[in-house]
């Protein structure tokens, strides 16, 4: 028997809640992040923005030349946001004990018991799509397959307000008109190596022998996207899954050499990645800042830190400090992302809890402060405390 694994992806997140906490924005083009005649970028946007062809990260500058007049602009509220999603992940905890958070508004479901429960899969995907709604007054997308790579595709596919399921027997159909370059460990490096063999699709990988695989694309992704192709992908779900690393990235659509753009997302990646690790108890030691050139050209850069941490401010001027070490000023960037690693724990575990651990100097009050405003926003509520990154909207 195959499992049911469900992801559940918000539907243009910080927007949908903009506009849900101003009713007078809804049905309006939306923009969240930075403000017009500012440098900086789309953090994300509403669909009545998306259809004038506006996506996260564009420069700001860039969008407003496509968006009509009475577009909105509003900051981050990070802080509002991030109670949001915790909300969010209370409630996917009442449908199923077996959850877990992948980002601020992403999480993967074991729904497998739930059949002689609830129902078929397509009743538990209602189900879980007006929990939210009832709860947070928010859509969101969700799709369910027989693993994570089938129910994350499927969750994407009809957004917004999306419901698909994907039965074991339809994983085959469903797969074979995607782009190959959906598959997981394909990369800006791989992808070339199977264009030139005329592969585009999902099918077309599956017309290719393991061995081609394994040659073009090195033993271990070669047998990955062999399996993936054939839909073959973990199916396991662990709320405490000891993670290898948490990150962040995002690709511009143009390239960036606006040192503050670069630095204004490297924040927002902090802020996600000391979020993710927080929730998770992990705390790490290794800050990795990972860059890339125009057009392939990719360096990671790594800081051990003395003392392990979840911080947002730590994260950042880590990161930060990497890439003001390097000659790379005003060289046109494609990607930017940080991430950490080399978890705290000698088991192997990251079973840390913030609230045990007396974290020695020098930034445990760091640690300590991120710590209690998660919790002071999940007890009280996101807006009784901000810290100075997360800038109010004007509105
Ligand atoms: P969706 O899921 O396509 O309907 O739209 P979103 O906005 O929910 O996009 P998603 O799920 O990829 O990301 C969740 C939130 O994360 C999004 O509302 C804003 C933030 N975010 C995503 N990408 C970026 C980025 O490149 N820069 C910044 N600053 N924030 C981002
Ligand atoms: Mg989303």
């Amino acid at each position: 028997m195959s499992r049911l694994i469900l992801h559940v992806d918000l539907d243009a997140f910080y927007a949908s809640v903009e506009q849900r906490d101003h009713p007078e924005w809804r049905g309006r083009p939306l923009v969240v992040g930075a403000e017009p005649g500012q440098r900086g970028v789309v953090a994300t946007c509403s669909y009545e923005a998306r259809r004038f062809g506006v996506h996260s990260a564009m420069p700001i500058a860039q969008a407003v030349r496509r968006l009509p007049p009475e577009t909105i602009y509003v900051r981050p509220s990070m802080a509002r946001y991030a109670k949001v999603s915790q909300q969010v992940m209370g409630v996917l905890e009442t449908v199923s004990p077996v959850v877990e958070r992948v980002s601020i508004d992403e999480a993967y479901l074991d729904v497998s018991g739930l059949t002689s429960l609830v129902g078929p899969p397509a009743i538990i995907g209602a189900q879980v799509k007006a929990r939210i709604r009832q709860a947070v007054g928010l859509t969101a997308s969700v799709g369910i397959g027989p693993n994570r790579l089938i129910a994350k595709l499927a969750s994407d596919v009809q957004k917004p307000d999306g419901l698909t399921v994907v039965p074991p027997e339809q994983v085959g159909d469903f797969l074979a008109p995607m782009p190959f370059t959906v598959l997981r460990g394909i990369g800006v490096k791989t992808a070339p190596r199977l264009e030139r063999l005329g592969v585009k699709t999902i099918g077309d990988v599956r017309q290719l022998p393991l061995e081609t695989l394994r040659q073009h694309l090195g033993a271990r992704t070669g047998i990955q996207v062999y399996q993936q192709a054939r839909g073959l992908a973990d199916d396991r779900i662990d709320p405490a899954r000891p993670r290898q690393s948490i990150s962040r990235e995002t690709t511009f659509p143009e390239d960036v050499s606006d040192p503050r753009i670069l630095e204004e997302t490297l924040r927002w990646a902090a802020q996600e990645v000391g979020s993710i690790a927080r929730q998770t108890r992990h705390l790490g030691r290794v800050v990795t800042l990972k860059i890339r050139f125009h057009p392939f050209e990719t360096h990671t850069r790594s800081r051990t830190l003395k003392v392990p941490t979840a911080d947002d401010a730590a994260l950042f001027g880590a990161a930060w400090s990497l890439f003001a070490a390097e000659p790379w000023s005003g060289r046109p960037v494609r990607l930017i992302g940080l991430g950490i690693s080399g978890w705290s724990a000698t088991d192997g575990g990251v079973q840390m809890d913030l609230f045990e651990t007396a974290a020695p100097e020098p930034c445990p009050e760091h640690d300590r402060l991120a710590a209690t405003l998660d919790a002071i926003r999940n007890r009280f509520g996101a807006d009784a405390i901000q810290r100075g990154l997360s800038r109010r909207s004007p509105g």
